[in-house]
């Protein structure tokens, strides 16, 4: 026998059941947070707020949730410890992040390893609470600690070619395991145009819940660019370099007509495989429609203006 929905709710509008049934034991507390009007002191006590308002949250929705930190810390997508979601939660436990050590390189004043405090050390801690949506057509809602990246970019003097900033991830296939198998090409590289890098919104993260960056995350450091699809948010950097070209990125490397340097959320231009006009939101049962930008238009429209964004995904 058929069971009745209501007529109002299209088949592709509900998050397939394994799924849903897989995460209803997380939704409890945390998934019961509001976080678009206040934001519960409880669940967030862990955390600074920049300014202790919703306000400091551009980008949040009305709707929008806390996603539970065990499916944030459990649900993940780090190809150098498998291509599992739930695999590099284990495959990472024993990855020892410090000492970590960044190779700052390029058109930068002075080329030099920089050790992870002298990189993000000292500079003002951000807490961000952030929508995050992958390119898969999932999302989540995550409070990161960071330094904003345009700290880190004045850090590193770079000079007045400077274009572009490229990240790399550690390659080490006794660290990584997933490293073995060429499902990459290792190792995994991103990039960002200056004035991107240089966006407020944008940022290094050390942290996630009011925690040291758990290793399935990226640790120690992970670029977080919200607007973005998750794909550009590189996890263990260890070389940050500046450069006049537009760099090669992993996922456009891979299969470049999936996959733009851009990489802007935008639910108009669809995955040649599948839509990005809704998301499935991690915990929830009602798939959601994606926004232009994942929420932060206004924050980020501007540096794309007179960019065709159908040419330039
Ligand atoms: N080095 C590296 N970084 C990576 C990935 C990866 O496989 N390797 N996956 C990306 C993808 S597709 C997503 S959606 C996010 C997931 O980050 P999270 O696990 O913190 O949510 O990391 C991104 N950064
Ligand atoms: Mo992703």
């Amino acid at each position: 026998m058929l069971i009745r929905r209501p007529d109002d709710i299209s088949s592709s509008d509900i998050t397939p059941e394994a799924v849903y049934q897989n995460r209803r034991a997380f939704i409890g507390t945390a998934g019961a947070l509001a976080l678009g009007g206040l934001v519960a002191p409880s669940a967030l006590q862990a955390m600074r707020f920049d300014s202790g308002t919703a306000g400091a949250f551009p980008g949040l929705q009305a709707d929008d949730k806390l996603t539970p930190e065990e499916d944030a810390t459990s649900y993940n997508n780090y190809y150098e410890f498998g291509t599992g979601k739930d695999e590099p939660k284990d495959q990472a436990k024993n990855f020892k992040p410090m000492p970590w050590t960044v190779n700052v390189e390029g058109l930068v004043k002075k080329a030099r390893p920089y050790s992870f405090d002298e990189l993000v050390g000292k500079l003002p801690v951000q807490d961000r609470v952030y929508r995050h949506r992958c390119v898969e057509a999932w999302s989540m809602v995550i409070p990161w600690q960071g330094v904003q990246l345009k700290d880190v970019v004045a850090r590193c003097e770079p000079l007045p070619g400077a274009k572009f900033v490229e990240f790399t991830t550690l390659y080490d296939p006794r660290r990584m395991p997933g490293q073995a198998r060429a499902v990459l090409p290792w190792p995994y590289k991103e990039a960002l145009r200056l004035d991107e890098a240089n966006n407020p919104l944008a940022l290094l993260a050390t942290g996630m819940y009011g925690k040291a960056l758990p290793n399935q995350n990226g640790a120690p450091l992970k670029l977080v660019v919200p607007w973005k699809y998750g794909f550009k948010g590189i996890k263990a950097i260890v070389k940050i370099k500046f450069t006049d070209k537009m760099p090669n990125t992993t996922w456009n490397d891979a299969n470049p007509s999936e996959y733009g340097f851009y990489a802007n959320v935008n639910p108009m231009v669809d995955h040649p495989r599948w839509s990005q006009a809704k998301e499935r939101r991690i915990g929830q049962f009602l798939k959601i429609p994606t926004l232009p930008f994942n929420g932060y238009a206004s924050q980020v429209a501007s540096m794309y203006s007179g960019m065709d964004l159908r040419k330039y995904y």
